[in-house]
């Protein structure tokens, strides 16, 4: 009798959707890519007033922040991301939103902890960025860059104690880890659940732009907090008109 080899195991069907039906996470891509460049500054006064949610993302210098948001608005060129560290050194805003309609913003956020800036422009720039955590009115997430094989440093910390009572008061937070492609599974591992624990009740994802590691899952949650439910229906005028009419 000959050995039949074993049959390739199948993958796992795919959920149904109905013809057209797009997932959270295309809509959500979708959605980033079309954010615009909108605004800089030096500081935060010069930053227009907006009423729309707005999401920074912060992080030490080179930790990966304007790449994120390159891989995650799928455009090369948005954000600069550069070898040299310090590359971004005003707040940068970009719009958000479809058929020119903005209804959210991100901003790139100067990174700090660059050593060879001067310790007096140092100090200017967490000043800025503490302003602008602190008192931007829209500011509506933060995204905290780390790059777990650093871990959090002490002026990630810093920020932690700077945001916490806006993150107490309910501001959306996300440590993203950045450069997982540079980690084995198991550094993954640990480095994920002491993010957790740091993280006090925030998320956490771990992402990588070359290998596309949480892109579409760290889209998803940003469109989810830039779309609570009030202004999802708001932003859809058909279903607020459906509504009408099962009231009357
Ligand atoms: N391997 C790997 N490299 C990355 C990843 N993300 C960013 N990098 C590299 O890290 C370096 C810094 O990236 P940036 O996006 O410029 O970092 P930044 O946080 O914006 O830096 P500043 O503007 O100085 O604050 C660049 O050489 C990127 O190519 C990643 O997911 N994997
Ligand atoms: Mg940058």
């Amino acid at each position: 009798m000959t050995a039949t080899p074993n049959p390739k195991p199948k993958s796992p069907p795919k959920p149904a959707t109905a013809a057209g039906e797009k997932s959270p996470g295309a809509v959500a891509m979708g959605w980033l890519h079309t954010a615009k460049f909108l605004t800089t500054a030096p500081q935060l006064h010069f930053l227009p007033a907006l009423d729309v949610p707005e999401i920074a993302f912060v992080g030490r210098s080179n930790a990966g922040k304007s790449t994120c948001i390159n891989t995650l608005t799928q455009q090369k060129q948005l954000a600069f991301a550069s070898k040299r560290p310090g590359r971004t050194q005003h707040i940068n805003l970009f719009s958000l939103g479809k058929q020119g309609v903005m209804d959210a913003v991100l901003t790139d956020l100067p990174g700090y902890g660059y050593a060879a800036v001067p310790k007096q422009d140092k100090i200017r720039w967490q000043q800025v960025m503490a302003n602008y955590l602190v008192s931007r009115e829209n500011l509506k997430a933060i995204v905290l860059m780390c790059d777990p094989r650093h871990g959090m440093t002490e002026l990630d910390e810093v920020l932690l104690d700077v945001i916490r009572p806006r993150v107490e008061e309910g501001l959306k937070f996300l440590v993203v880890l950045t450069k997982a492609d540079k980690l084995t599974r198991a550094e993954s591992t640990k480095a994920l659940s002491i993010a957790k624990l740091q993280a006090g009740g925030g998320e956490v994802r771990l992402f990588s732009a070359p290998k596309r590691t949480g892109v579409e899952e760290v889209a998803t949650l940003l469109w989810d907090w830039a779309h609570p439910q009030g202004a999802g229906l708001a932003a859809r005028p058909e279903a607020l008109a459906s509504h009408d009419d099962a009231a009357d």
